[in-house]
């Protein structure tokens, strides 16, 4: 990571095995959460996730996707939740109420449920800004943070259980 980043860096240490995690992606501008899911997958797999402990849920938008994340939170099956979408700013203002109501909900169901919650969701201006955080590997990728976000939080609600 370059110096001066304003980037968090997954500390060290940090190990995913034999957690079980739940991905909630939202179906709008699906080519860049199609990215982010990338980003997750990566991510999770670095830190020692293994694939059948993934829980795919889909949503229609970044909207649903506090309901998801609940729906995954309360079911007992996962450890944490790993959220993905976009949200794009249109020429209305329900860019603001989706990427508003989204990350209160998400932050709503992390802290009511105890599972914790990575934020993956992107709120840009344009597609351009939202392609430039959801790079292969090696670049920006916030789902790939978020997961590992996301696996850090989880062994945090561990040690203190
Ligand atoms: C309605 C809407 C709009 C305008 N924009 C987005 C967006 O940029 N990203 C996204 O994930 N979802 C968007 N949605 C859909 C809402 O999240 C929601 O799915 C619908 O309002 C149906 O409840």
């Amino acid at each position: 990571m370059a110096e001066g980043s304003d980037r968090a860096a997954a500390p060290e240490g940090i190990d995913g095995t034999g957690l079980r995690v739940g991905v909630v992606r939202a179906r709008w501008n699906a080519g860049v959460v199609e990215r982010l899911a990338e980003g997750v997958e990566r991510g999770l797999k670095t830190l020692g996730v293994v694939a059948d402990d993934i829980v795919e849920v889909s949503v229609p938008g970044s909207f649903e996707i506090p309901f998801g994340a609940r729906a995954l939170a309360v079911s007992g099956q996962v450890d944490a939740v790993v959220c993905i979408g976009s949200v794009i700013r249109g020429e209305t203002s329900h860019y603001d109420l989706v990427a508003a109501e989204c990350a209160r909900g998400i932050q709503d169901v992390q802290l009511a449920t105890g599972v914790p919650i990575g934020f993956g969701v992107l709120a840009t201006e344009d597609e351009r800004q939202a392609l430039a955080r959801s790079e292969g590997p090696g670049g920006h990728n916030v789902g790939e943070e978020a997961a590992q976000a996301a696996v850090e939080m989880a062994r945090i609600a561990q040690r203190f259980a």
